[in-house]
Parts: C-alpha cells; structure tokens; sequence
C-alpha cells in the first residue's frame, strides 16, 4: 500500500517536472531580486526613454518592496488608490473580523456540543426537535450579517464601475501572447510593446526580475485615469495589486477601468489569466509621475497633450480665420 503510494507520488512529480522545464530552469539560473543594487532613493538618473527623437525623459527607478511583491509577504500590498484603500478597509476591517468571529462561534458550539453531550455524560438523549426562539435568531442575525457586508460591498462595487470623467488620462490596453501593448488614443502615441527584460538587463537595472519591463506604461498622479482592456488573441488578464485592479482582456471586447493613483513611484502587475507558454512572463509595469512630468513623457514620445491643442486653438482664432489645423508640438 505504501510502496503503491509512493511510486505514485513519483510518477507525479516526474510527470510534473517533464511538463514545466523551462520554468524550473528559468528559477534555478536567475539571480535574486535582492542581488541587485538596491535603489535606495528614487533617483531620476539612468535610462532614458530608448527610442525617443524628441526630449528625452528620465525614468524613475524603483523602490525595493514598493509596488511589489516582498519577501515572505502573505498580505496585500500598500494601495495606492482611493478604491483600493477602501477595498482593503472592507477586507480588513469587514470581511475578516466577520469570519473570524464567525468561525471561532461555530467552532466552540462543535466543541460544547461534542463534550457536554456526548454518550457517556447525556446518555438520555432529549427528543426536542422545534425552538421557535432559537430558529427565529439563527434565521434573523445571518441576514443582518449579510445586509451589513452588503452595504460597503455594494457600495465598492459601484465605486470600482463608475465611469471615468471625459478629462481622464486615457490608455488602451492590449494583451498579447505574450507581451503587452499600450496606446494613449488622446495624446497621439500609438501602440507600443512592452516586453519583460531577461535577467541580466533587469539587474542590470535594478528591476525586479520577472516585473521589470523594457517600455513602462506612464501615467500621471491625482488625475482620474481610464484603462480600455481588450486582448488580441486570448483572454488575459491585466492586474495591478497596488491599485486594486484586475480585468479581463478578452478578444473582441473592450472592458474598462477607471482608478486615481495617489502616490508616485513604480508599480508592478503580471498577467493573471492563464494564456498560454510564457503566461507568466508578461509583466506589467506603471510608472506614476506628477502631471507635468507626465506631460514631459507625453512629448518625448512625440505626442501631445490634450491641454496644448486647447490653448494653441484660440489664439490661432484670434490671429487670424478660424484656422482648424491643430498645433503640433514639437
Ligand atoms: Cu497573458
């Protein structure tokens, strides 16, 4: 019986290392996070942006155990939003305690239940069958349970879908096997690719390895941000544990995600739907810089702000016809 276990608990696990080599490889030659220079300050030297003609912009580098996972961590990460930090209040400070009181009530009734009337010391079993009382109690506190995690649910829900406001920073968001690709449609960048940097690059740079990504998406703080989420091939899923946010990329669809960063700094997302081979090598990196600096990205990467084009407009009316040729920065 025990040999049979054995020999096919071996199988398994031979089974199971045939399937995933690659990514044990990948595990075993990669250096750790914490091998790398750690960036204590968030210094604006380094990189600039690769392929920029125009001025060039300095990236921000990240700050170790921001944005990303930490070692040993088994909680979510700092937020950085308004809905995430009410997502985490209503986690913590809701759900959680609820839970807890309730698996502790129910546990010490099994208990109470198994000593006090147990065989040997209630050997009269009682033949009650009806309590009108206790049925009325155990019918009426469980609704009140529920209709007050209800509230603050619902509550957050609502917050998560409202629609963004006309002015929000736009970006389309495109999952691909495996890359990502980001468009800002309101500043005129069109789509570029994202991919993860291999190991070396990204300790080379002090990016977290496997998060670290060549082409980061940039968006400014304090400004209602709006994410169009589709994907090309299959559905994946774009997420960001800093922000509460986690949508579907689904082909032929166009899902939506509105959220306020409220901090600077670098954050970090993988893909969290299973699509395919390299699934879990296709990162996601934000970068969350103050409007004018967004503003500053916007042009190094030849695109225009939609506040320029407003304030080129009327003095080109006033100088002359009503000339409809849009200003173009340069
Ligand atoms: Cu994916």
């Amino acid at each position: 019986m025990n040999i049979r276990i054995k020999g096919f608990m071996m199988a398994m696990a031979m089974g199971l290392s045939a399937l995933a080599p690659s990514a044990a490889m990948a595990q075993a030659e990669a250096a750790p996070v914490a091998a790398a220079p750690a960036p204590e300050t968030p210094a604006t030297t380094g990189e600039a942006a690769a392929t920029a003609a125009a001025p060039a912009f300095d990236h921000a580098r990240p700050v170790e155990g921001v944005g990303m996972p930490k070692p040993g961590e088994t909680y979510f990460q700092e937020q950085v939003t308004p809905t995430g930090r009410y997502a985490w209040w209503m986690h913590s400070y809701v759900l959680m305690p609820v839970i807890t009181i309730i698996s502790l009530f129910v546990l010490g009734l099994l208990l109470w239940v198994m000593v006090r009337y147990r065989r040997a010391a209630n050997p009269d079993a009682s033949r009650t069958s009806h309590n009108t009382l206790i049925e009325i109690i155990w019918t009426v506190v469980p609704v009140l349970i529920l209709v007050g995690i209800a509230i603050p649910s619902i509550d957050l829900l609502a917050k998560q879908f409202k629609p963004a406001p006309a002015d929000a920073v736009t970006v389309k968001v495109t999952g691909y096997q495996w890359y990502w690709g980001y468009e800002y449609p309101d500043n005129g960048i069109g789509e570029y690719v994202s991919n993860m940097l291999t190991d070396e690059q990204a300790l080379e740079r002090g990016e977290p390895r496997l998060l670290g990504v060549d082409n980061r998406i940039v968006l400014p703080v304090g400004v209602p941000v709006k994410l169009i989420i589709t994907g090309a091939d299959v559905i994946h899923s774009f997420s960001i544990p800093a922000f509460w946010v986690k949508e579907d990329a689904v082909p032929g669809r166009l899902n939506e995600k509105t959220f306020t960063i409220e901090k600077e700094g670098v954050y970090y997302g993988v893909c969290s739907e299973l699509c395919g081979a390299r699934h879990g090598f296709m990162p996601i990196a934000v970068e969350a810089v103050s409007p004018e600096r967004f503003a500053q990205w916007v042009r190094s990467q030849g695109g225009t702000m939609p506040g320029e084009e407003a304030a080129a407009e009327p003095a080109a009316a006033n100088a002359a016809a009503p000339a409809p040729a849009p200003a173009t920065a340069s």
